[in-house]
């Protein structure tokens, strides 16, 4: 009643208007400074962190390729190691459009900016420093702007073998103005693509809209966390020349596990693609989808024992799974039908060396499990 009598309101009104406009931005801008100022004066290099947001990723490769080739003072005793070290005395001539000065790009501290800085880039990778203010990304709409497509002529890649997956920027109706740099991430399996050194790469094509001849060319930056299944990428141009087109890019090679079955799939995610005024064009992701064919899989012979599974035929609902080897442990069983769907998953945190699988409601029929242990994979198949 009080609030809502003619009153109260008249009151509200007046000491709105009673804060003149100049007043309150006078406020405004005081507040703006007392931020800023502590941040200029406490800014730091952390070595690879080039956008200082807190951590060094494949967005850094993009400020390094835009501030690439440049000079100025070296800092004082510098180091690349994770520490934070002060800028050099007098700052760079050139800053980055956001206001950050192009000594952060030069990640070893000896004046220019050179591939020695990109490889900080790498030894640091996934540090971290202080508050991080995550990277931005434009996403962007596959009906409306160009996209970062994946491609696979194949849509069933035999266990063990090499997917080949074709990567382009844009199309003939979406095409690309003013590429200088694209970051992204590619996520895969980690369970269905092979734990070896050499299992996820990219090779980037020769004599492309985007690769050109002689010191015209891009190049690559990949840093592949094969336990994650998580692959940072960045491709960049590095000599200040933006180039327009679209099309292919280059290929992946992915090496299948021995013994997969069922479907997979491949996707991008957090793509930025910049110009060389580091301004954002929206990308759309894409992914493919593929299924692993076991009846070509080359299946190592000790894994046709080691596990039993009974009783097959499955007669009630339950069916158990026993590792002969006591010591070793069930992490995941996927269950697949028999045209390689994946049908249900299990991850257990207690790893036993048997587990009893309730599959009730399951209707009659052929079925392979996959059984991920902590010391191999095994495939059985059981009727129901
Ligand atoms: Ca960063
Ligand atoms: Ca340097
Ligand atoms: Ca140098």
């Amino acid at each position: 009643m009080y609030l809502s009598s003619p009153f109260s309101r008249r009151i509200f009104v007046s000491e709105r208007q009673t804060i003149p406009q100049h007043l309150s931005k006078l406020i405004l801008t005081s507040f703006v400074i007392l931020i800023q100022v502590p941040m200029i004066l406490g800014q730091q290099v952390w070595p690879g962190d080039i956008n200082n947001n807190g951590i060094v990723n494949n967005i850094d490769v993009l400020y390094w390729a835009v501030a690439k080739d440049a000079t100025g003072d070296g800092r004082v005793s510098p180091t690349s190691d994770w520490v934070g070290q002060d800028l050099p005395a007098t700052l760079w001539d050139q800053s980055f459009p956001n206001g950050l000065n192009y000594a952060f790009a030069d990640c070893d501290g000896d004046g220019d900016v050179d591939d020695d800085d990109k490889t900080i880039i790498e030894d640091n990778f996934g540090r971290m420093h202080g508050t991080l203010v995550p990277d931005e990304y434009a996403t962007g709409d596959a009906a409306s702007d160009p996209i970062l497509a994946l491609s696979n002529p194949n849509s069933v890649v035999p266990s063990g073998s090499t997917l080949e997956a074709g990567l382009s920027l844009g199309t003939a109706t979406d095409s690309i103005s003013n590429f200088y740099g694209i970051a992204f991430t590619v996520n895969y399996d980690p369970e269905v693509v092979k734990n070896q050194g050499n299992s996820f790469q990219l090779d980037i094509l020769e004599d492309t809209w985007m690769n050109g001849m002689g010191d015209d060319k891009v190049i690559k930056f990949i840093k592949n966390d094969r336990d994650a299944g998580v692959a940072e990428i960045a491709i960049v141009r590095k000599n200040q020349q933006m180039v327009s087109g679209f099309g292919d890019i280059g290929t992946f090679s992915i090496v299948m596990e021995d013994i997969v079955v069922g479907l997979t799939n491949i996707n991008t995610t957090d793509i930025k693609m910049i110009d060389l005024a580091v301004t954002d064009t929206p990308i759309a992701a894409s992914d493919i989808q593929f299924s692993i064919d076991s009846t070509t899989a080359t299946i190592r012979p000790i894994a046709r024992s080691g596990i039993k599974l009974y009783p097959n035929p499955v007669l009630g609902s339950e069916v158990s799974l026993e590792l002969e080897d006591e010591a070793e442990g069930i992490r995941q069983l996927h269950l697949f039908d028999v045209n390689g769907r994946l049908l249900s998953k299990w991850k257990f945190n207690e790893r036993l060396n048997k587990q009893n699988i309730d599959l009730k409601g399951l209707p009659k029929g052929i079925y392979n499990f996959k059984i991920i242990t902590d010391k191999r994979v095994y495939i059985r198949s059981f009727f129901k």
